[in-house]
Order: C-alpha cells, then structure tokens, then sequence
C-alpha cells in the first residue's frame, strides 16, 4: 500500500506515468482534454502532490480543500493558472519546467514569422483547392524576411532564442524589456534595446515572449497596435492575455497591420468570433512547446520537481522559494 498520492491531470508519456506509479498511488486525467473541475476539486482533496496543466484553475477554492497538498510540479514553463501568492501562504511549493521548451517555443515563433509573411498556410490551402491553375509574376506574392527588423518583447529565455535565429536572417533585432540586459548580451544575441514605442514603430515583425502577468495583460491592445506599420505583422506564442483579442482583430479587420500569427487567445480555446473568417491570421493551437522531445523533457522535469517536493527536498525548479520558510524546511 503507498501513503503518498499524486494527481496528475494529463496524460503524460507512458514510461513516466509508469514510474511515478511504481513509487506513489497515482491518480490521472488519461483523456486528452483537460480534466473536470469537479473531478480535480474532489481527487486533490487527499494527495500530497499534484502535476498540473495550464488549464486546471489552480486558485483558493482548489487549495482550500487541498489539506496534504504539499507540492505543485506545474507541467510548462507558465504557471499563470496557479495562485502562487495563496500557495505559498500555505507552505505549498510551486515548480515549473523551464529551458526544455526554449528551442521548441523558439522553433514555433520563428515558422509563425516564416508561414505569415510567405503566406504558406493560404498557398496550400488554394493548391489543395485546385486553384493554383497558372503561374505569373506577381501573382501570391508575400513578404521577404531576410534583412527586415524583429521586435522582441520580453528577452529572456525563449526571446533570446529566437533573437539566435534571427541572426540566420539577417535581421535587424530590436528589444524592450522591463530590464535592459547586460551590453555584451545584447552583443551576443545582436539586439538592440528600445522603448515599446520604437519598437512598435520600426519592426516588421513583433514577437511576444512575456510572461502572463497583472503588467503584461492587454499589453497590446488599440493604441499599441496603431503604432506598427501597416506592412507589419504580430506574432504570440506567449499568453492570449497579453494581446486584445478585438483590438487585433480590428486591426487586422482594417488593414491596420499586415498579419498575425497566433498560437494563443485571450480566452483559450474560444477564438474572438471574426479570427476565422480573415486571412491574414494563421491560427494555431496553443503548440509552441508541442514537439514530441519536448513533451518528454517537461514531463521528465515535473517528475523531478514532484519527487524533490515531495521527500522534502527542494525541487530544482522552484518559483516560490518562500513556501519553504512557510513550510518549515527553512526557519
Ligand atoms: C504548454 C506553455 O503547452 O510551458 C508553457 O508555458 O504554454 C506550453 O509549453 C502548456 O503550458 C502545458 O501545460
């Protein structure tokens, strides 16, 4: 019999499920879609650790009746969907996976850039359809990449990765930050540090690589998106918060920008009703870190992060190292 229980609430690659079974009584979410509130409101009630997705609400009625509860192995780098600050007050730790999904996030950034602005997406789809019937000139035209300016907000980690791949470009690199990183940093991934506002005026292309935070919600919205050139195109890969879902698609309605590619919306998986009728968007299902060595990477570290947790070490990837004062682990 194994006193200590876990919840994990999505499917997670088999040899992990399997090995995190052989030592705790495991409960999971084997269906892929995200797991019943009710469900998880009754089956965190007696566990010891929880491995979560972005799409449990990990909030004070959850952790209310979570009275074992004593770490949270989030499953992604954003933890957005956790009350931390409420955690923390009850001596709960909080770990993320961070690093592993850098490249692939970086990867998805960069096909969003590539598929937008050579139009991919619409050229397949009018193939497919049999209406590529002739070629000529200037016909599907889109737009170069190589040479033009990238504006990245928010370089850290997955930012600056997609900073590495724009030097394959040759693009000019622009970035605003709350801090300006160190001057030989920004030689090394060759950005430049601007205000939000000269960003948004000179890039061709606006990459989002910020956290989901009271700062960075509606970060973009009408007035911000008013400043790109009409030529330029918005890319989020981050947090579907960040950008006002019908700012944008106002925007892109009217031509006030060129395009966007999305990976992320404000109110997941709802789209804002219009995105699916423009073709200037390409719409993607929250992939970024969606790439099958990945997956297994994140899952792997969650793993690591729940058994430090739950033997009472402290798990590598911490967020809220004060839950360990609150906890006792540290006077
Ligand atoms: C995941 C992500 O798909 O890590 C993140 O922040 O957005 C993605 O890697 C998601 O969080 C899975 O829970």
């Amino acid at each position: 019999m194994k006193d200590t229980r876990i919840l994990i609430t999505g499917r997670l690659p088999e040899d992990i499920m399997a090995s995190l079974a052989e030592k705790y009584a495991v409960d999971a979410n084997m269906e892929d879609r995200p797991f019943d509130r009710q469900k998880l409101l009754q089956s965190i009630r007696d566990k010891d650790g929880l491995i979560s997705m972005i799409t449990d609400s990990v909030d004070e009625e959850l952790l209310n009746v979570s009275a074992r509860l004593k770490i949270i192995a989030h499953f992604g780098v954003g933890y957005n969907n956790i009350d931390v600050k409420a955690a923390t007050l009850r001596g709960i730790l909080v770990s993320n996976t961070p690093g592993v999904l850098t490249d692939a996030t970086a990867e998805l950034a960069f096909a969003l850039i590539l598929a937008i602005s050579r139009r991919l997406v619409a050229g397949d789809r009018i193939t497919r359809e049999g209406r590529f019937q002739y070629w000529a000139p200037m016909l599907f035209l889109g737009r170069e990449v190589t040479g033009k300016t990238l504006g990245i907000i928010g370089l850290g980690k997955i930012g600056k990765a997609v900073a590495m791949r724009a030097k394959g470009f040759a693009m000019r690199v622009l970035y605003h930050n709350r801090n300006r990183i160190d001057i030989s940093e920004e030689k090394a991934f060759n950005a430049e540090y601007v205000s939000l506002k000269t960003l948004l005026m000179e890039s061709d292309f606006v990459s989002l690589h910020v956290p989901l935070t009271e700062h960075t919600k509606h970060l973009i919205g009408a007035d911000k998106l008013s400043l790109m050139k009409p030529t330029a195109y918005l890319i989020n890969t981050s947090r579907g918060p960040v950008v006002d879902e019908q700012a944008l698609l106002n925007a892109l309605r009217e031509r006030k920008i060129e395009g966007a590619g999305l990976d992320v919306y404000e109110h997941e998986p709802a789209l804002t009703p219009g995105l699916t009728e423009l073709d200037n968007v390409i719409l993607l299902p929250h992939v970024g870190s969606g790439t099958l060595e990945t997956r297994v990477r994140m899952a792997t570290m969650a793993a690591e992060n729940l058994i430090a947790g739950l033997n009472g070490e402290v798990p590598p990837n911490l967020v809220n190292p004060e839950a360990l004062t609150h906890r006792g682990l540290i006077k």
